[in-house]
């Protein structure tokens, strides 16, 4: 009975949350950054830079931004997210410097059955007011995946970074982009040229970096979000409007500033099935080098007036793990202060995390895991501990129903144990790990079997 409330519950939180998945960082195998979220024949397509450790032929600064060529990413789920390879790559593009490794934040968008890829890059010409630096060009594909074939030449009129496009209700296309200031201007029906001369949007903060605009409609309000740096660090903010060119009024803050000084931050956000996502990027697999980046993903609210609701970033993502995979707790929804969160192996981070749970008592809690209506016999986990302890995984809260009792025998490497479960589990649960032995214990995965 108590099992079935707690169900219905979660049921009806999933409701509100969105019943998509993912755990950050969702891209897992290579550093991802600046994603543009874009729903495309009912799927998500994220188009992120790639950052990439600075190969020693890079010429210039080693300790900057390194970015060679675009991968297209796509998923249904939000959790399980196909690579469908290098999409556009520095070195194929006839007016961008094949040396400066420089393929900086892109946008994509969909028209008349054509996939406009828009990207910045350092030119190998100079643009039309005489300068090198950045350019944008375009890419054009059939289909979201590609393949895309890139214009000889960049946008004309454009010098900057980070475009981002909205394509009106009445059909007009707008082309936003960066450098120091934000700009617009309208596209012409060929996606491929400007047709008005280019605005700085006003009424934005005057101090502070700002750049990574990204625009969306939403009920005849147009949202600018951007990046600025208010303090230390760039944080998200966003400008509302009734008119995509503005004016704009500076209305909030969508995420504060990294806790761990990631420098930048940069955004976009998109509605898929009934609920709203914020994508957006931090340095989980290199904290010590910010520009080395991962694309997050977490549900976005908005209030009754329009205005945004403030993201807290998670770990725990978004939407449903399956119970049969491995479920990566340390991926947290919450924690105990003393639960520890450390790389599996600090030379390799992309192979991930574990937990460490110090102290008797300290616990890990980790929502949405989905155990469908099949029957399971086992929890699998792989653990280590120097000396024997005991774990309980219980459903949901502290003083949730325990489930498994997990014995762990003292050992230097990790171990792979199968424990029964000592009571079924169906539907939607929230698990509940706690340490109840007097040894501390590292976590890897639990995975549950039928
Ligand atoms: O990724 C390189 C630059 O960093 C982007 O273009 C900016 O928006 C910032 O995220």
């Amino acid at each position: 009975m108590k099992r079935k409330r707690i169900v219905a519950f979660l049921m009806a939180s999933l409701f509100v949350a969105g019943t998509a998945t993912a755990q950050n960082p969702v891209i897992r195998d290579q550093f991802s950054a600046d994603p543009t979220a874009r729903v495309f024949n009912g799927k998500v397509y994220v188009f992120p830079s790639h950052d990439i450790p600075t190969p020693p032929e890079k010429p210039g600064r080693k300790d900057w931004f390194c970015m060679e060529d675009y991968h297209v990413f796509s998923s249904e789920n939000l959790t399980e997210w196909t690579d469908h390879g290098m999409i556009v790559s520095q070195n194929k593009v006839p007016w961008v410097d094949s040396t400066s490794y420089s393929m900086w934040a892109p946008d994509c968008i969909g028209r008349n059955g054509k996939f406009y890829f828009y990207f910045p890059a350092n030119t190998n010409v100079a643009g039309p007011n005489g300068r090198k630096g950045f350019g944008i060009g375009v890419a054009v594909a059939d289909s979201p995946e590609g393949p895309y074939i890139p214009q000889p030449k960049q946008i004309e009129g454009i010098h900057g970074i980070d475009p981002n496009v909205l394509i009106d209700k009445d059909g007009q296309v707008y082309i936003y982009w960066s450098m120091g200031n934000i700009y617009v201007a309208k596209l012409k029906d060929n996606m491929l040229e400007l047709d008005s001369e280019p605005l700085v949007i006003d009424n934005l903060p005057a101090k502070g970096l700002k750049e990574g605009p990204f625009t969306f409609e939403r009920n005849g309000i147009y949202y600018l979000t951007f990046p600025h740096v208010e303090n230390n660090t760039e944080r998200l903010e966003y400008a509302i409007g009734n008119n995509p060119m503005g004016p704009f009024k500076m209305t909030g803050v969508i995420m504060d500033e990294s806790p761990t000084d990631c420098w930048t931050n940069h955004q976009s956000i998109i509605e898929y099935n009934n609920q709203w996502y914020l994508f957006y990027h931090h340095n989980d697999y290199s904290p010590n080098f910010d520009k080395n980046r991962s694309v997050r993903i977490d549900s976005l609210f908005f209030n009754a007036d329009g205005t945004i609701q403030k993201v807290m970033p998670t770990l725990r993502g978004v939407g449903l793990t399956k119970a049969t995979e491995q479920i990566q707790i340390d991926r947290y929804s919450a924690k105990s202060e003393g639960t520890e969160i450390a790389f599996l192996d600090s030379a390799n981070t992309f192979a991930g995390w574990k937990t460490i749970l110090p102290e008797k008592g300290d616990w890990i809690q980790y929502n949405a895991v989905d155990f469908g209506s099949q029957k399971y016999k086992l929890l699998k986990i792989r653990v280590q501990s120097m000396a024997e302890t005991q774990l309980l995984v219980r459903l949901g809260e502290q003083n949730g129903e325990v489930i498994a009792k997990i014995d762990v025998p003292a050992g230097a490497d990790w171990t792979k144990i199968d424990s029964p479960l000592v009571s079924q589990i169906s539907g939607i649960n929230k698990l509940f790990v706690s340490l109840n032995g007097n040894n501390p214990a590292e976590i890897d995965w639990i995975q549950f079997e039928p």
